[in-house]
């Protein structure tokens, strides 16, 4: 089955989204994500000129052999835009290779392991009390599983906690990134006032969550997760930015709140130390990021070896396309843990229909054949490319701060 044509789709239904869609000599078409939230056409140049022309002609079916090709081929390895563009391409073609067996992703990869996948999901607050109230409501709509942020009093809303830095609200579409203020000396006291607040509040029969976007030390995460381990958190994520994955084991020195790690990463080896030493319990790679199917696949069965559980990354920024795929490989691995879904603008759920669909506090895949998601160009069409940014931190003295 040779690829006779590829597309690459950039639209903005509330978020920008680049979406490669691989056309075959057969008539099967597979879609891929390959969205770099904040960098969108750096990796559309990256597929146009460089990865597109070398790929017309190939066999579909040789998925392994184009990952490879990809990743070994370009001599430059590794890298969110080379390999936001890989995890597009071969999302794509895993899509095509399922829809050619007539089956579901989830059955090509293995079958079924579970019936839904657990979900979680935000809520932020500029005070403890509207955290509160909308971990309260979210649990009442049927959550298992709530991640918790609160803005620093004193200091404008963070990130996750006011209104401000969403794009479907115009907050990132902007000229420039919105610039933060950040205070660990503030933040880290905060914090377990929180979730004894929501402990008071909802109880211990729900999971609950913080993200600390990388903004800590090693040893102020060990402080913070000390003072966290009464409230018995699901995980404490990106306390440290990762680039020294040594630097975990400070931590772990110290406390037993659970470590969610690596919604940045892009490869096996951004995460080796961390899953081989059990320095973490839960790998946050996505398949947008992280090579497509064949690269989570990769981390995943490596990490089951150290007892590492999956928690695909799924912000709005991750498609509905990646979180097709992030479904279905949910859906069949072994060695599950819980997967983020923040939703999506109505727009977006109409530019992409897709078989699989929320249930509550759960994902369901859906019994579509391939990854059962697909793209309505027509509605791409109405909604053109707006550039847009994350915002920046910076300490209360103007030092750029990490998130
Ligand atoms: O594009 C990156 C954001 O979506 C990310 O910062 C959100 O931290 C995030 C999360 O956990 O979803
Ligand atoms: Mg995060």
């Amino acid at each position: 089955m040779k690829i006779t044509a590829i597309k690459v789709i950039v639209a903005s239904p509330g978020r920008n989204f680049v979406t490669v869609k691989i056309m075959t000599d057969q008539g099967l078409y597979g879609i891929g994500d390959a969205t770099v939230n904040g960098r969108e056409m750096a990796v559309v140049a990256y597929l146009q000129e460089h990865v597109i022309p070398i790929l017309i002609g190939k066999d579909a079916a040789r998925i392994e052999d184009i990952w490879q090709y990809l990743y070994k081929g370009a001599y430059w390895r590794r890298g969110p835009i080379t390999m936001a563009a890989i995890s597009g391409v071969d999302i794509a073609l895993w899509d095509i290779k399922a829809k050619a067996a007539n089956m579901p992703l989830y059955q090509i990869l293995g079958g079924a392991s579970r019936d839904k996948v657990m979900i979680y999901q935000h809520v932020g607050g500029l005070t403890i009390e509207q955290t509160v109230e909308g971990v309260i409501a979210k649990r009442e709509a049927g959550h298992v599983a709530i991640r918790a942020q609160v803005s620093i009093p004193g200091l404008p809303p963070i990130y996750g906690t006011g209104p401000s830095t969403d794009q479907a609200a115009g907050g990132m579409v902007q000229a420039l990134p919105v610039e933060e203020v950040w205070s660990t000396h503030k933040y880290l006291p905060l914090v377990p006032k929180l979730f004894q607040k929501l402990r008071d509040a909802v109880g211990w029969d729900v999971h609950l969550l913080h993200d600390t976007h990388h903004r800590l030390t090693p040893i102020e995460t060990a402080r913070l997760g000390k003072d966290l381990e009464p409230y018995r958190l699901f995980w404490l994520e990106d306390p440290v930015p990762a680039e020294l994955q040594e630097s975990f084991r400070l931590i772990r020195q110290h406390t037993t709140t659970p470590i969610a790690v690596g919604e940045v990463f892009n490869t096996i080896w951004d995460c080796q130390q961390l899953i081989s030493e059990q320095l973490i319990d839960y790998i946050r790679v996505t398949s947008v990021h992280a090579g497509g199917v064949t690269g989570l696949r990769r981390i995943f069965d490596f990490a089951a070896i150290y007892h590492v559980r999956s928690a695909c990354h799924g912000p709005m920024d991750v498609s509905p396309v990646a979180m097709g795929a992030n479904v279905h490989v949910d859906r069949w691995l072994p060695n599950f843990g819980i997967q983020e879904y923040s939703g999506y603008t109505e727009a977006t759920h109409e530019m992409f229909p897709h078989s699989w669909q929320q249930e509550g506090g759960f994902l369901v895949t859906g019994e579509a054949i391939g990854h059962g998601v697909d793209i309505d160009e027509k509605v791409a069409a109405r909604h053109p490319y707006k550039a847009a940014y994350l915002p920046v931190a910076r300490a209360e003295d103007g030092t750029m701060w990490s998130w």
